[in-house]
């Protein structure tokens, strides 16, 4: 989408801190980071959010989250992190590129605000 902010990351037009990439997503850091680790995981292709994706989206959301895991490991954080898919403006969803928060590196507590 030309006017998104994500695909303007995904695409390069807006710099980011690139944590990892691959064909299907794209990972860099939070802007204003809520843990020593807070990545943001987002597939390159647009999706607006969870409540407007389809069943064929089914298969890129399961690898965000497996990317999450993968990124978990690598940055040693495996003996505790979250993901968070923020849903709607009630959530706190700010950006409408469906995007997995990975926040670890410090104790996080339950419940979330
Ligand atoms: P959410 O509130 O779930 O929609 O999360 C959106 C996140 O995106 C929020 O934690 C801040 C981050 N963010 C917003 N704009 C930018 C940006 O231009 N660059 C980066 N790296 N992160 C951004």
């Amino acid at each position: 989408m030309s006017d998104c902010l994500f695909c303007k990351i995904v695409a390069g037009q807006i710099p980011s801190k690139k944590v990892y990439e691959d064909e299907k997503v794209f990972v860099f850091q939070d802007i204003n980071p809520q843990a020593p680790i807070h990545f943001l995981i987002i597939p390159r292709q647009h999706i607006a959010g969870l409540k407007e994706a389809s069943e064929a989206d089914a298969e890129i959301i399961g690898y965000c989250h497996l990317i999450a895991a993968k990124l978990g490991k690598q940055y040693n954080v495996e003996d505790g992190y979250r993901t968070v898919l923020n849903v709607g403006p009630k959530s706190g969803q700010s950006v409408f590129h469906l995007h997995l928060h990975l926040l670890g590196g410090r104790d996080l507590t339950w419940p979330p605000g």
